[in-house]
């Protein structure tokens, strides 16, 4: 079998998941295994007086009870991954559990362990704990002023980093004919995987070691920093994640909670489980974006854009997350001029401490947030200048001659052509026709808007050099291992770890081509740190492009040995040997071939190897990309907005995106729709709200609104393919893609629709209520 990448093929992992086949974290149940909660928080901020455990462990199933007391001096803090340099970057250290204080409504208190899960909920109610509450700092902007209560008592201003990247010559704002200004504020959201985050650790007195599974998107991210929190050797540290109901980012920070179980489990010599409620997944989980982000967009009046200024003030919560700091810096301010040609760019951010839940990398992390400014602000210049926003963008795009492509930030795009997924994008929506009918619908008094967003984005890290510059602790390749069995079957082990992205599926499509073996003969393991050596695991769309061609290398690796095999077997030279769909053939001689799987045996059994080869049929392969990738496309939504009610409704979703090569349209299409369906909950649904003193007021599903399937029309999605330089597979990501695009897509839809109203910008979520507002005011009411 071969040529299977670009087949949308079902996934593999499926039928096991469908059946009920799937093993996730609170299906592992093992012999004496204890369970654990964590009192938190009920004070955005406050001094802990008093913790009066007794009446807790009085009840006979309770085992034990942790403070951060207790703990003190035994288990670390938990460390931030992303020190970005040069912003002054200040650290408070996060302990497992408070000590003194509590700092956000969610802070972990005590640690209660029971024989069973109810018992271990009976016991929080019944730990007594004295607050003396403080007032808090919530709002970024406002936590920077002076007097505002500091979170930390040795962070002035709470301002935990402040960066700055590029400048402008006061000449080249000055020279501008048009200044557009326009402040944004991208709102807190909650991750929300339908499986909440679990651990369950087990301690080996004998062998010293801990075994933990966690709902982690990155296990040996994991080990490497719990290693150091709960002071154990790698080598005895073993991190599993089990099947995940999905991450988002929200799985990618290395928490307290796991550190906590780690910690029980090796003191009390007993398996423990701790589960996340729902409503502890609120407050307990990082939270992505709750960014202000105030932009001034120079240029002149025939369209030609000259430069941007942004400030970006993040709310980065009471502690530093695993890869927060980099996320508002880093990941945004590098990307704030998009897909266009802006020759200057500058951009600022502060990073700020508040009393609330921490915030790290959610779907995009950084990308959404700089998409979001550029395509609005953009829009906006176009609505200045009377020109279309179409034109806008096209005459101002990075030009297809330009690529590889240096932006005003430094960043170099690996390939890119603009006006590719533009153009199909326009003739699908019928983009004339369709700005006609709006004309149309106008007159007859219909709110008919169309959005566009003509995003880049940024994805597959690479290489380590530059991750360690930017200050990510950690690098940024991938490993894999292909190895062979005697019957020609292969275990594939990737170090990348799917949590609902279909590696299995793809990855086995890569090898499948390249090793010309049916997809049934190979098996995929992931996840376990015990089974691959290292590895950076699964986010910013890296998988694909960073562990997926390190798949390919790997691949092509025990294909260059087979050959060689091969041609010792059929008395040929190795270059004189073709192989092609499994078979391995001498040139010009049909017949004289042998197939895989006779290679497979041959290396496996070693009777007869060429002079000095090491038996077995196996090669490993580690790939640190030379650079990023920068997926791209066009979205379009036409939206009607009803003038009574204030509701919404999308008409089309039209998107081409371009992940340079697609190894499996059915899963990238499936990855568009679920980006998709997640920037247009921000957009439209979701949205965290607090109250001035730090409390969460939409802490449940029913305060906080999750996109649902009957929400949305059909997504028309298609692909172009510019494939990247940067790795074999010329693969990009695309698993991000369609939250960074869609958001800016609706928002600009919404705001043309209203735009008989003049209204430049309202807040995200745009709930009904809001926009029934804007247009009341709009009609004199
Ligand atoms: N793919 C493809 N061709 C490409 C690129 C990708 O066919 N050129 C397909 C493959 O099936 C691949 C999938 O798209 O398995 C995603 O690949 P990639 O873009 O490399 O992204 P990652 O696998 O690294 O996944 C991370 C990304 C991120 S950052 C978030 S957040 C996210 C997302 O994936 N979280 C998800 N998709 C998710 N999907 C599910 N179901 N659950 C999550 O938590």
């Amino acid at each position: 079998m071969a040529n299977v990448v670009g087949t949308p093929l079902k996934r593999k992992e499926d039928p096991r998941l469908l059946t009920g086949n799937g093993r996730f974290s609170d299906d592992i149940q093992l012999p004496g295994m204890l369970h654990a909660a964590i009192l938190r928080s009920p004070h955005a901020h406050a001094h802990i007086k008093k913790i009066n455990a007794e009446a807790a462990l009085k009840l006979p199933q309770v085992v034990a009870v942790y403070t951060g007391k207790d703990l003190e001096g035994k288990i670390g803090p938990i460390p931030s991954s992303w020190l970005v340099p040069d912003c002054n970057l200040k650290e408070a250290p996060q302990y497992p559990l408070a000590i003194d204080r509590v700092r956000y409504v969610g802070d972990g208190v005590a640690l209660v362990i029971a024989e069973d899960r109810y018992a271990v909920r009976d016991a929080l109610d019944l730990i007594d704990v004295e607050y003396e509450a403080l007032p808090a700092a919530v709002r970024q902007k406002e936590a920077m002023q002076e007097g505002a209560p500091l979170v930390h008592d040795d962070i002035e201003h709470n301002i935990a980093l402040h960066w700055k990247a590029g400048e402008i010559a006061d000449e080249v704002l000055e020279s501008a004919e048009v200044v557009v200004r326009e402040s944004f504020y991208v709102q807190r959201v909650f991750p929300s995987p339908i499986e909440t985050r679990a651990a369950i650790g087990e301690y080996n007195p004998g062998s010293g070691e801990l075994t933990l599974w966690c709902t982690s998107q990155n296990p040996h991210i994991h080990r490497m920093v719990l290693s150091g929190v709960l002071g154990i050797s790698e080598a005895k540290l073993r991190v599993i994640a089990p099947d995940m109901g999905g991450g988002f980012g929200g799985k990618i920070g290395v928490y307290p909670d796991e550190a906590l179980i780690g910690y029980a489990a090796r003191d009390l010599g007993r398996p423990v489980k701790w589960i996340e409620q729902r409503s502890e997944h609120f407050t307990a989980s990082n939270a992505g974006r709750d960014e202000v982000i105030d932009v001034e967009l120079y240029g002149q009046r025939d369209g030609t854009l000259t430069a941007i200024r942004v400030k970006n003030t993040a709310n980065l919560g009471a502690y530093l997350s695993t890869m927060g700091p980099g996320v508002a810096t880093i990941d945004f301010g590098l990307m704030i001029t998009g897909a266009y040609d802006i020759p200057h760019a500058s951009c600022e951010t502060f990073g700020v401490y508040t009393n609330t839940t921490p915030t790290d990398a959610y779907r995009g992390a950084g990308k959404p947030e700089a998409t979001y400014q550029i395509e609005r602000i953009i829009d906006l210049y176009a609505r200045e200048i009377g020109m279309d926003p179409v034109e806008l963008r096209r005459k101002n795009f990075a030009p297809k001659e330009a690529f590889p492509y240096t932006n005003a930030q430094g960043l170099i795009y690996d390939s890119g052509d603009y006006e590719k997924p533009l153009q199909k994008a326009l003739e699908i929506v019928n983009y004339e026709q369709l700005r006609q009918e709006q004309e149309e619908m106008r007159k007859q008094g219909k709110l008919i808007g169309v959005g566009i967003s003509t995003y880049v984005e940024l994805c597959g890290f690479g290489p380590s050099k530059v991750a360690g510059a930017i200050g990510f602790q950690g690098g940024v390749w991938e490993n894999s291992t292909v190895r062979v069995h005697p019957s020609g079957k292969v275990t594939v082990y990737s170090g990348t770890s799917p949590h609902g992205q279909g590696h299995a599926t793809t990855f086995g499509q890569i090898v499948a081509d390249k090793l010309g073996i049916p997809m049934d003969d190979i098996e995929l393991v992931f996840s376990d740190t015990r089974a691959i050596s290292m590895s950076w695991g699964t986010y910013g769309s890296r998988s694909t492009p960073v562990g997926g061609a390190a798949v390919a290398i790997a691949a092509d690796r025990v294909v260059e040995k087979a050959k060689k095999i091969a041609a010792h077997e059929l008395e040929a030279a190795a270059d004189d040997i073709i192989f092609e769909s499994g078979i391995f053939q001498v040139k010009g001689v049909p017949g004289q071939q042998r197939t895989f799987q006779e290679i497979a045996k041959a290396a496996n059994m070693a009777w007869n190897l060429p002079e000095g080869m090491e038996p077995s049929l196996e090669a490993q392969s580690f790939f640190d990309p030379e650079n990023f990738v920068y997926p791209f496309g066009t979205h379009i939504v036409v939206v009607e907005v009803d003038k009574e009610t204030g509701e919404i409704q999308m008409k089309r979703y039209v998107c081409v995106d371009d992940v340079g090569r697609v190894i499996n349209p059915l899963t990238a299409e499936g990855q568009v729709h679920g980006g998709i369906a997640q920037g247009v909950g921000q957009a439209l649904w979701e949205g965290a709200v607090y109250s001035s003193e730090g409390q969460l007021l939409s802490g449940t599903l029913m305060d906080y609104t999750l996109p649902k399937a009957r929400f949305f029309p059909p997504i028309e999605s298609s692909f172009t393919e510019t494939p990247s330089p940067v790795n074999p597979l010329g693969a990009k990501g695309v698993g991000e893609t369609g939250t960074t695009a869609s958001i800016p897509a609706v928002m600009n839809a919404v705001m043309d629709a209203l735009k008989p109203y003049g209204v430049k910008d309202i807040d995200m979520p745009l709930t009904p209520e809001k926009v029934w507002r804007v247009i009341q005011e709009g009609e004199g009411n």
